[in-house]
Parts: structure tokens; C-alpha cells; sequence
């Protein structure tokens, strides 16, 4: 039995007797939507604030990374509003009556509105840790889109069916662009990061891995709970509010903080379209 908030309402006309079960976020999932559009306000004031006292050239992550949480603010408004949530029919379950042979189908509330979000948002937190390495713009063209391709996949996965392979085979396919996004980010990202200065480098490398084990977390939360459905619609929502508020708000103080104090680390567009280019061969 899963431990999901289940809510019973008329029969909705297919099999006699029978009680749809929707499973849906419930006070705690609600009040953690609202405290995170809260957060994400003061992310995008704070943000704001801290690019008026630096130079408009030297701004280029503080213009991203405000972004960032403006896009977040938006989407935990409309998901906290209940705008951006479907109703998805998840599976037809033998219901433990007295009638042998009934059976209830089961939906499950799908926050499409994070796909949005992170559609707009990952492809900008990339922005901002591909500049402090240094990638050229090829590589970053690349790992934006083999991230957009697995947010859009992680999408069709959320509304698969899960007795076809849509379910399991869209999460397939948007891991195997997760793992294309990390190839450059820590093969890629990190050579060029370590060839940038010793400052540059070991910071690349704290806050890259710091990116990595938080990106990496949702695909497991989305494998038990949007996947196999072993988390409660609450339990979901609190996972990704913590994972969403160190991705977006943590990791950009940080950066910021950063970067007012290391020189090093300001955006070079000079090799944008070349450097990096000729050690391949
Ligand atoms: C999905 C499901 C399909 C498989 C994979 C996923 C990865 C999602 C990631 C999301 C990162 C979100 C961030 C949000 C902003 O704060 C779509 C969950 C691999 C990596 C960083």
C-alpha cells in the first residue's frame, strides 16, 4: 500500500460501484509551494540588489543567475495557485472491496509547471558554470541542448502509460542526455576550469560538484516518486522544494559571493567561438 493522500469522489461512470483515486498534494505539499515562491522573491530582490554594486560589463552571472529565480518565482506561483498540475491516470487498481471483480483507476497530480521551470533554468545554471570554465561556445551550445532534450523527455515520461514502454523509455532516453550534460560539465567543464588559474579551478570544482549531486538527485526523486510511485504527492513536492531552493538560490549566493571576490573568475568572451577548439584535433 503506498502512503499516498488518496481522495475519493462520485463515480465517474466506467465500472459499477467503482471510486476513482486521486492521489494529490495535500496542506503540507500546499504550504511548501508558497514558502518557496517566498524564498525564490527574495532570491530575485537579493540578485537584483547585489548587480546594482558591481559595473554593468562585470554583471553577466548576476543577470543569469536573476533569472534563474525569477523563472523558479513564477512557476512555484503557479503551482501554489494550482495552475501548471494535470491530473494523470496512472493505473487500474483491484480495489479491496466486498464485490470480487471491481477495480478503480488511479490518477496521480503531474507538476508539469517544473518542467517549464527547469526547461527556462537549467539550461541557465549551465550558462553560468560552462562561463566560469570557459567553455567555448560550441560545448556550451551542446550541453544546452542535450539538456533541453532531457527536461522536454523527462516531460513525455512524466505523462507516459506505464504498461508501454513510453514511461521507462523516455526516463531512458533523458538519463542518456543527463549523462551528456555531465560529460562536459566535469570531463570538459573541469579541464578547462584547471586551465583557467588555481582560484577558477578549485572553485569549478566545488561548485560543480555541489551541482552534480543535486542534479543527479532528481532523477532518483523522479524514479520513486513520479515513476514507480513510492513517495507521496507531499513527500514530492518537499523533495524537489529543497533540491530547487540549493540548485537556484544557494548556488547562486554562492556564485555571486564568489565572484565579487575573485577576478579571475569574470566572464572571457574572447575565445567564445575558438579556444578550446584546437586541442581536439
Ligand atoms: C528528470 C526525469 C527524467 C530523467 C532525468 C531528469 C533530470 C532532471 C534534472 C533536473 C534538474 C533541475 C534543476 C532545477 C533547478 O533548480 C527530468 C527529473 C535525468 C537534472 C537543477
Amino acid at each position: 500500500a503506498t502512503t499516498t493522500h488518496s481522495h475519493t469522489s462520485t463515480p465517474t461512470g466506467g465500472m459499477p460501484g467503482s471510486y476513482p483515486e486521486y492521489q494529490k498534494a495535500g496542506e503540507v505539499g500546499m504550504r511548501t509551494l508558497w514558502v518557496v515562491f517566498v524564498l525564490m522573491v527574495i532570491a530575485t530582490i537579493a540578485f537584483s540588489a547585489m548587480a546594482w554594486t558591481v559595473p554593468v560589463q562585470k554583471r553577466l552571472y548576476h543577470v543569469i543567475t536573476t533569472m534563474i529565480v525569477i523563472f523558479a518565482s513564477l512557476s512555484y506561483f503557479a503551482m501554489a495557485t494550482g495552475h501548471g498540475i494535470s491530473y494523470h491516470h496512472v493505473e487500474v487498481r483491484k480495489s479491496h472491496s466486498h464485490m470480487p471483480d471491481t477495480a478503480h483507476d488511479v490518477y496521480r497530480e503531474v507538476y508539469w509547471a517544473r518542467y517549464v521551470d527547469w526547461s527556462l533554468t537549467t539550461p541557465l545554471l549551465l550558462l553560468d558554470l560552462c562561463l566560469l570554465a570557459g567553455l567555448n561556445g560550441a560545448h556550451i551550445f551542446m550541453a544546452i541542448v542535450a539538456d533541453i532534450i532531457m527536461i522536454l523527455t523527462g516531460l513525455f515520461a512524466a505523462f507516459g502509460s506505464e504498461n508501454t514502454p513510453q514511461k521507462w523509455g523516455w526516463y531512458t532516453i533523458a538519463c542518456i542526455a543527463y549523462l551528456v550534460v555531465i560529460w562536459h560539465l566535469v570531463i570538459h567543464g573541469r579541464q578547462m576550469a584547471n586551465q583557467k588559474g588555481g582560484k577558477v579551478g578549485s572553485f569549478f570544482t566545488a561548485i560543480g560538484g555541489f551541482t552534480l549531486i543535486l542534479w543527479t538527485a532528481y532523477p532518483v526523486i523522479w524514479g520513486i516518486a513520479d515513476g514507480s510511485r513510492n513517495m507521496s504527492v507531499d513527500a514530492e513536492i518537499v523533495a524537489y522544494a529543497v533540491l530547487d531552493v540549493m540548485a537556484k538560490a544557494v548556488f547562486g549566493a554562492w556564485l555571486l559571493l564568489t565572484h565579487m571576490n575573485m577576478p579571475e573568475s569574470q566572464v572571457d568572451l574572447g575565445g567564445f567561438w575558438s579556444h578550446g577548439l584546437s586541442s581536439e584535433g
